[in-house]
Parts: structure tokens; C-alpha cells; sequence
């Protein structure tokens, strides 16, 4: 089964996407998610120029070769860019081995562990009134498990809060990535949310009671002590996880926060390497690996890492948002369901544009998500329809204090 032809398919419906898609000589296609927020190009470039030329004749089932071939023999490792490639190769190799095998991925993966993959999504309000309808219809529409973000006075705008009340729905209308010449620039004050934080906790907690699955996504913002400090007042409301407390590099920084609070850590989304958690997990240092198949390598990469985590009794808790392409979001779902250290999954309902480019089977009912059972990936993508959607440059925000200072967004 020799590879082909070799795409790189860029596309904006509503937001940017790179999709890689192999062809076998027997006329068997295989997708990949390559999307880097607000660096596309540089992974299609990488693709393209650096990629695809060595992958036509190569043979498609030799997936844990290739991932290693483009790994070890670019010499230069890692790096979300390079890794992003691989992933997608990867991923497209997986898909099209179990099209082959005319069973959906997670068959070859193991097989099912589970009926499906428990979902979180994002509720978000500016205030708690907004943040209490955005919760209830995210109840309504069946989520079990909900992420809180909230608006933080003193600020106009903070990471993960929707502009419109209800957000859950078929839209979700907080999309970070904007297509301005140059990121909009917002502001933060560290103090001011972690004054606000836990009492917005406190009042979600006595109007939802004390059995929903709560998560809050810190993004990076806090230093080592004061995401102690954090971790520790909310242990009253009992998160599921508090993730990415500090800068994801510094796997240090886990030490300081895990002696301070028994609050469950999260982290992981930015990482993208197994060589990111080493001290994480050999020091049991948190409760959940964040990392997108998407980012981390591929489907090959993220298993190896998984079952490392297993080893540790951490779990899963797959990045799921938008940026990660309805490819990313199956690859995702079919390694939900195979591996036994599962936590939950984070689930951003995709457009109605972007469903219409990538053509999806998975399916959420009763807060759980499965993969389907067609075989592969179970998404074929519409290439005429990603062409009526061209790139558009788009960046993520970035963030000043008060005086000026940039601060991790
Ligand atoms: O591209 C950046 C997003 O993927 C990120 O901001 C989303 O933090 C995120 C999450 O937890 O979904
Ligand atoms: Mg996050």
C-alpha cells in the first residue's frame, strides 16, 4: 500500500484550518489535523516544502517508521510546528490503515473501553447571571461536565468569556483567534481574579449543588504560589481540575502548587512531546494530560504518553477546542474510547461552516461523545466546499498589565 499523492488543504470557515490528506495507490484517503492557531502557514509551509516530497512511494502502513523517519531524521526535534506535521501525517496513516481494515480507528487502537467519552463544555458569563444562563444551557443541551470562565471586574475582556449570555447551543460564539493586521491587545490584573474567582465558584456551587463536574482554565496566567494560592481556595468547591495554572515549560513550577493544594492540575495543551511530562508524571505532579492529538505527534505519540500517564494513575483530558479541526476532534474521540486511563473530554461544538467542510460522524448524546463506527476517522472533507472558504491571517490576543507589561495571554 504505497502513498500516492500527498495535500495540504488550507481553509477559513469561520476560522483557519490545515488539513493534510494522503492518498494510497489504491485509491484509499487518509486525513490529518495540522492546525496551528495563528500559525497556520508555517506548518502548511513545513508540509509542503519539507514533507510530502518524502512521503510519495512510501509505504503507508508503516506508520510507527514514518513518525520516526520524519522525527529523528529532520534532526531538529520537537517544536509545536514540526510536531504539528508529524501529527498529521501520523493521523492520516492511522486513518487509512483502518479504512483498510473497514473498521473505525479505535478498533485497532484496543478496541472500546467505554460506551463513550464523558464531555466537558465552556460556559462563560461576564457576570453571574450570564454565567448561570450560559451554564443551564449548556445542562439543556446535555452536557454532564462544565468548564467556568467569568468575566473579572475591573477588565473588559478575559480568556474564555462569551460576548452572548447563552453560549452552549449549536454556537459557541468565543473565538479567540481574530483576523485583525495586528492581535488585539487586552489587559489583566492577576490580583483582581483571584479575589473574584473563588466567589463566583461559591455562588455556581449553591445554585448548581455539589455533584456537577466543575473545571476552570487558569491559561497560563499565575506564578507558582499564587496558583497555590488559587488551588487552595477553591478545594471548598471541589473542581474537577484547575488547568494550566502557571506557563506550561516550567515543569517545576508543579512542584510548588501540588505541596500547597489537593485541587486536581491540569496541563498540557501547549505542550508537544512526551518529553514535556517526564517530571510531571514520574513526580506525580498533576491529575491530567491536556495534550491534543493534533499537537503532540499524532495519534502514535499521544498513546505512548498516555500509557506512561497509566502508569502514574494520571489521566486524560484531551484540548478540544475549535482550533482543533473536526480530524483532530475524531482522532481524539477514537483514543477516548481505547485507552483505559480516560478522564474526560473537552468538547467546542464546531459551525455549521465548518461542518459543512468537514463532513463528521461522531455524535454527542447524554454528555458523551463516540467516534461512530465507520471506518477510520469516520470525517471526510469536502474539498470543493474548503475552497469557497480561503485563509484568512488571524492571531491570538495578547496581554498587558496596567502599566504596559505583556503578560502570558
Ligand atoms: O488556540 C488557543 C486555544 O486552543 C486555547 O486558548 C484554548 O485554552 C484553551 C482550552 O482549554 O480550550
Ligand atoms: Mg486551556
Amino acid at each position: 500500500m504505497r502513498i500516492a499523492a500527498v495535500e495540504v488543504v488550507v481553509t477559513c470557515p469561520g476560522r483557519n484550518f490545515v488539513t493534510l490528506r494522503i492518498t494510497t495507490e489504491d485509491g484509499i484517503t487518509g486525513l490529518g489535523d495540522a492546525t496551528l492557531n495563528g500559525r497556520e502557514l508555517a506548518v502548511e509551509a513545513y508540509l509542503r516544502e519539507h514533507v510530502v516530497p518524502l512521503l510519495v512511494g512510501r509505504d503507508a502502513s508503516a506508520i510507527e517508521d514514518t513518525w520516526q523517519y520524519l522525527y529523528r531524521g529532520a534532526y531538529w526535534r520537537r517544536g509545536p510546528v514540526t510536531m504539528a506535521a508529524i501529527a498529521a501525517v501520523d493521523t492520516a496513516l492511522w486513518d487509512i490503515k483502518a479504512r483498510a481494515a473497514g473498521m473505525p480507528l479505535y478498533q485497532l487502537l484496543g478496541g472500546a473501553c467505554r460506551v463513550g467519552a464523558l464531555a466537558y463544555g465552556h460556559a462563560s458569563g461576564r457576570d453571574l447571571p450570564e454565567l448561570f444562563d450560559s451554564i443551564r444551557a449548556h445542562l439543556e443541551r446535555g452536557f454532564r461536565a462544565i468548564r467556568v470562565q467569568t468575566g473579572i471586574p475591573g477588565l473588559d475582556t478575559v480568556y474564555g468569556v462569551a460576548a452572548s449570555a447563552a453560549g452552549g447551543g449549536d454556537r459557541y460564539d468565543y473565538e479567540p483567534a481574530r483576523p485583525t493586521a495586528l492581535p488585539v491587545e487586552e489587559s489583566w490584573d492577576t490580583r483582581a481574579y483571584l479575589r473574584h474567582v473563588p466567589s463566583v465558584f461559591e455562588a455556581v456551587r449553591s445554585e448548581f449543588g455539589p455533584a456537577l463536574p466543575l473545571l476552570h482554565d487558569g491559561h497560563h496566567r499565575m506564578t507558582p504560589i499564587e496558583a497555590a494560592r488559587l488551588g487552595k481556595a477553591l478545594e471548598p468547591y471541589d473542581l474537577f481540575w484547575l488547568e494550566d495554572a502557571t506557563p506550561g515549560e516550567d515543569q517545576a513550577a508543579l512542584r510548588l502548587i501540588r505541596q500547597h493544594t489537593t485541587t486536581p492540575l491540569a496541563i498540557g495543551e501547549v505542550f508537544n512531546s512526551i518529553h514535556d511530562y517526564t517530571t510531571l508524571l514520574s513526580e506525580r505532579l498533576i491529575d491530567y494530560v491536556r495534550s491534543a492529538v493534533t499537537h503532540t505527534g499524532g495519534v502514535t505519540a499521544l498513546k505512548k504518553v498516555l500509557d506512561f500517564a497509566a502508569v502514574y494513575g494520571v489521566k486524560s483530558g484531551m484540548h478540544g477546542p475549535t482550533d482543533i479541526s473536526p480530524v483532530g476532534m475524531a482522532a481524539a474521540l477514537h483514543l477516548d474510547l481505547a485507552v483505559h486511563n480516560f478522564g474526560i473530554q473537552e468538547y467546542m461544538p464546531h459551525t455549521a461552516e465548518t461542518l459543512e467542510v468537514f463532513r463528521t460522524s461522531y455524535t454527542f448524546v447524554d454528555g458523551l461523545l463516540h467516534p461512530s463506527d465507520s471506518p477510520g476517522l469516520g470525517v471526510e472533507l469536502d474539498v470543493d466546499a474548503a475552497g469557497r472558504f480561503p485563509y484568512r491571517a488571524a492571531y491570538l490576543p495578547v496581554n498587558r498589565l496596567a502599566d504596559g507589561t505583556l503578560h502570558d495571554w
